[in-house]
């Protein structure tokens, strides 16, 4: 079925047309040209099945380069796919410095996935024509695992959501303590494939309609009349119990549950039961803690437009000064390269994380470590946005960029659907995919610009060479040897957090 967000091709056409072959003139010639590589499209997002063919076709197409395997299984049994980018030609993998990327660990988070599948293509297609790319791909290791949370995934793409919802795995959690597991979650009530707002009208209501545009709903002023009474998200009462959508798949938070900082329910809500307690979560550990190679991390989340580190807790204290100057240097290099963003520290610019993923791979092992907080909606204005929240759904701007660049597409006016406890409601605002995703549009931007942002990280992790080696014969048998060692990247070769 073709939805918003994807194109309106069927996956079999889609077949072909995401690995369209490149344009090449076509002239006579003695031998018959060489097959195109495949190359994947950036104006759409991909399923989880999707992208898992994607991921096939391009190991496929660059098996010099590429490698791919699954390193473990979700709750609901779908692969986790790690793709390896390297050159054996030039050396083990063990013996080169790797960067880890990867996204989605929260399920309705997508767009990070299209990052890392523009990123693995990036890195083989331009291996011929560009001597930085080659470099890289000859000198480093990247390791790109680009959906952590596959079943967030498939169930954000298949089923009615909200544009937060779908960020838990699917391991069933009693999150109201009746006793019963995921009996309650968000429903499609009109059957349009939407969840949206749900209004009720009244009177005496909270909101009324928007002087500046009447598509919109304000708070009213206190003595001011309302016209309309906010319900929460679309749904009904499941299991009868008196309240609506208390208890939807899942209810935890795969970036609360790794071994930094922990800290159990209800201190940080989603922690899980114990650190790694999660498939996801440990097969990721197991496989980071087996490549001590890892030199650098890049873990996409949406939204906001920051480039964020750590530390998670301003309990923890900062981070040794000669760490924070590297990060600084590669944040404020971030900045410019995206110009929408904003380098940031988690607990002090956005909130404060115990188990956070990043601050387990620089707090635990001393891994230089950024999440990048993807699109920002200011962007639809070639710019960034005031403040840290990136969620505009309720200006008159964010409604006119949605007439005028979206021609409509974003946003559903109020309209009447029958609810069996309310009767008469009104459903309407802005679908899952505004807000959180970029639009199509501008997705191939965004995967560029983070991209070479997290390539330019992988190219300052640390490089050492042989500068020189002299021998100097002592008496008999006996010399000394004077070794050089040089680095010459920005990154050190080992962390004041490594070293403590
Ligand atoms: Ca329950
Ligand atoms: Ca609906
Ligand atoms: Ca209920
Ligand atoms: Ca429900
Ligand atoms: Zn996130």
């Amino acid at each position: 079925m073709s939805s918003p967000y994807t194109s309106t091709l069927g996956f079999a056409a889609a077949a072909l047309a995401l690995l369209e072959s490149g344009g090449v003139s076509r002239a006579p010639a003695e031998e018959p040209p060489a097959a195109s590589p495949p190359r994947l499209r950036f104006d759409r997002f991909y399923t989880y099945d999707e992208a898992t063919r994607a991921l096939q076709a391009l190991e496929k197409a660059h098996p010099r380069f590429l490698s791919l395997r699954s390193i473990g299984k979700s709750v609901e049994g779908r692969d986790l796919w790690l793709m390896t980018v390297a050159n054996p030609a030039t050396g083990p993998e063990e013996r080169k410095a790797a960067m880890y990327i990867d996204a989605n660990i929260h399920g309705n988070e997508v767009q990070g996935t299209e990052v890392c599948l523009y990123t693995i293509q990036h890195l083989v297609e331009g291996y011929e024509r560009l001597p930085r790319v080659r470099e890289l791909v000859d000198e480093r290791v990247f390791y790109i695992l680009p959906m952590v949370n596959p079943d967030g995934r498939a169930h954000w793409f298949e089923g009615p959501n909200t544009r937060h919802s779908s960020r838990s795995g699917k391991k069933p959690v009693d999150d109201d303590g009746d006793g019963l597991f995921d009996e309650d979650g968000l429903d499609d009530i009109d059957g349009d494939g939407e969840v949206l707002d749900m209004w009720i009208r009244d009177p005496h209501g909270t909101h009324k309609r928007s002087p500046d545009d009447p598509r919109l709903l304000v708070r009213v002023k206190p003595g001011e009349a309302g016209e309309l009474v906010y319900l929460g998200p679309e749904g009904i009462d499941n299991d009868g119990d008196g309240r609506i959508n208390e208890d939807g798949p899942g209810g935890y938070d795969m970036n609360r549950n790794w071994p930094a900082d922990w800290q159990p329910q209800p201190h940080q809500h989603g922690a899980g039961d114990y650190p790694l307690s999660l498939p996801e979560t440990r097969a990721i550990a197991e496989l980071i803690l087996a490549h001590p190679n890892i030199a650098g991390v890049q873990a996409y989340h949406n939204a906001g437009g920051l480039i964020l580190r750590g530390p998670g807790d301003d309990a923890l204290g900062e981070y040794p000064d000669p760490d924070v100057r590297v990060y600084d240097a590669l944040g404020q290099t971030g900045e410019f390269v995206l110009p929408f963003y904003r380098y940031s520290v988690l607990w002090r610019d956005l909130y404060r994380v115990h188990g956070g993923f990043i601050n387990w791979t620089y707090d635990e092992l001393g891994i230089f470590s950024f999440t990048n907080e993807l699109w920002n909606t200011g962007q639809y204005g070639a710019r960034g946005r005031e403040g840290l929240g990136g969620f505009d759904a309720e200006s008159p701007e964010r409604l006119r960029w949605d007439d005028l660049l979206e021609l409509e597409h974003q946003f559903v006016e109020l309209k009447p659907a029958r609810h069996p406890l309310y009767g008469e409601v009104l459903l309407g605002g802005f679908r899952k995919t505004a807000g959180r995703t970029p639009p199509l549009f501008l997705l191939e931007e965004l995967c560029h610009r983070n991209a070479m942002f997290t390539l330019y990280h992988a190219y300052e992790m640390p490089r050492v060479a042989f500068r020189s080696v002299e021998v100097e014969r002592l008496a008999g048998e006996v010399s000394a040897v004077t070794v050089t060692l040089e680095n010459s990247r920005s990154i050190p070769s080992r962390s004041a957090m490594a070293a403590r």
